[in-house]
């Protein structure tokens, strides 16, 4: 992206599942109306749970609009969010734009609808300080309702505009059940964006949906080395394989193996940035271990910017590296099972096999004692949860022997 400095430029973030003309007509209105030089369509990330049957790939969503937005100079698509592979908060791609137009005015188109949600947006006295917020009315929504919520806004130190203007009132949604009924989409969208839907069927009845799964290793192809991407192949099949024997989800097993990982080749200062984004502190241990990020920051990645809520599969991975007093069959799946899926090959990985197959207890006090060994020979410092861990184990093998 190449932008003078000075340069007056507006977020216009949304699905675009597909643009439509009603997205160009807004965007250029907008763009004339407040003299921007130039307006950002930039498609939102749609994590892998949350794709419905019906919605077209990342990859059309970016085609289309580049399609739509080819003739006009002041329209530009933007794969920021989409690269990213994972949900973005307004306020951290604003910052982005931020920092890459240091000296830009920036502007955030919001949907009507949405704009009266601001005030309960992550972060909104950032996103409030970063640009200048604006919104259209429509018939649902009308300009006196914008006017008094952003009379509120502008109370938080916001600075807002409501533009009202005519726009073609054409839904996406209706364009999806044309498109797959094969009417024609003119006058809908832009002839090279209907002939882009027809050539690739985008949104073909019979189109057929990859499982979540194949997209989260895409996701992981993405972020990870190929021996750690294999590496994580392998825990997810061990994570299953030990929770059908232990009698714990064998599928949360098997999504949080895929998954625990999944910072692992991520660069410290991004992980840092990702516990500075979420407000989480680490602690002094934590602090002195690079290598005991990558669980952390994977845990609130997974549930921030992927949006995975379910603490079933958060916790193990939250927690694969040290372990914690108190873990549950899933955390302690994960962690036996990163210490023996197949691609692991160190001295005693045979006797650790062994022991996980036939006394979890064991297995957990035998890893647990091998990584407290290794790490005091390296002169690395133990987390506190680690010896908790530990301690509780041992405590158990005391119990069961009298
Ligand atoms: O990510 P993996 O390599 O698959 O395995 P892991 O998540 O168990 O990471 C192991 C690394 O973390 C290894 O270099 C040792 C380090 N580690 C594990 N527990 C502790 C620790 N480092 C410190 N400083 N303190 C710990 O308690
Ligand atoms: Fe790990
Ligand atoms: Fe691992």
């Amino acid at each position: 992206m190449s932008a003078k400095q000075g340069q007056r430029i507006a977020l216009f973030g949304g699905t675009f599942d597909p643009i439509h003309n009603g997205h160009i007509v807004l965007a250029r209105e907008l763009a004339a109306r407040l003299a921007l030089d130039r307006v950002l369509i930039m498609p939102t990330f749609v994590p892998p749970h949350k794709i419905k049957t019906e919605m077209a790939s990342a990859v059309d969503r970016l085609e289309m609009c580049r399609f739509a937005c080819a003739p006009y100079p002041e329209l530009m698509v933007s794969d920021l969010e989409i690269n990213r592979r994972g949900a973005s908060f307004t306020v951290l791609t604003l910052e982005q734009l931020h920092r890459s137009y240091p000296d830009a005015e920036l502007f955030l188109f919001v949907g009507a609808d949405m704009f009266l949600t601001l005030a309960s947006w992550y972060r909104f006295a950032d996103i409030a300080k970063l640009a200048t917020l604006c919104a259209v009315p429509r018939d649902d929504v009308s300009a006196a309702d914008l006017r008094a919520y952003a009379a509120t806004l502008e109370a938080q130190g916001a600075r807002c505009v409501i533009e009202s203007m005519e726009t073609p009132r054409i839904s996406s949604t209706e364009i999806r059940a044309k498109a797959r009924a094969g009417e024609s989409l003119d006058g809908l969208v832009p002839a090279e964006v209907a002939a882009y839907i027809a050539a690739h069927q985008v949104y073909a009845e019979r189109r057929e949906y990859r499982d979540i799964e194949e997209q989260y290793c895409d996701i992981l192809r993405g972020r990870l080395t190929p021996k750690r991407y294999r590496h994580s192949l392998a825990v997810a099949e061990q994570a299953e394989h030990l929770a059908r024997k232990y009698g714990v989800d064998p599928q949360k097993a098997r999504t949080a193996g895929l998954l625990h990982d999944i910072l692992k080749d991520t660069d410290g200062d991004s992980q840092l940035q990702i516990f500075k984004d979420f407000g989480i502190l680490l602690d002094a241990v934590e602090q002195q271990a690079p290598k005991l990020w990558h669980a952390h920051a994977g845990a609130v990645f997974l549930e921030h910017i992927l949006g995975i809520t379910d603490p079933d599969i958060l916790l193990p991975i939250r927690y694969h590296t040290t372990g914690r007093a108190g873990m549950s069959g899933l955390e302690v799946v994960l962690y036996l099972a990163d210490f023996t899926s197949a691609d692991r090959d160190y001295p005693d990985v045979d006797v650790m096999r062994e022991l996980t197959e036939r006394n979890v207890d064991e297995a957990m006090r035998y890893a647990l004692k091998y990584t407290i060994d290794d790490l005091n020979e390296r002169g690395m410092p133990v987390h506190p949860d680690t010896l908790a861990c530990y301690k509780e184990y041992c405590e158990r093998d005391g119990g069961a022997h009298g």
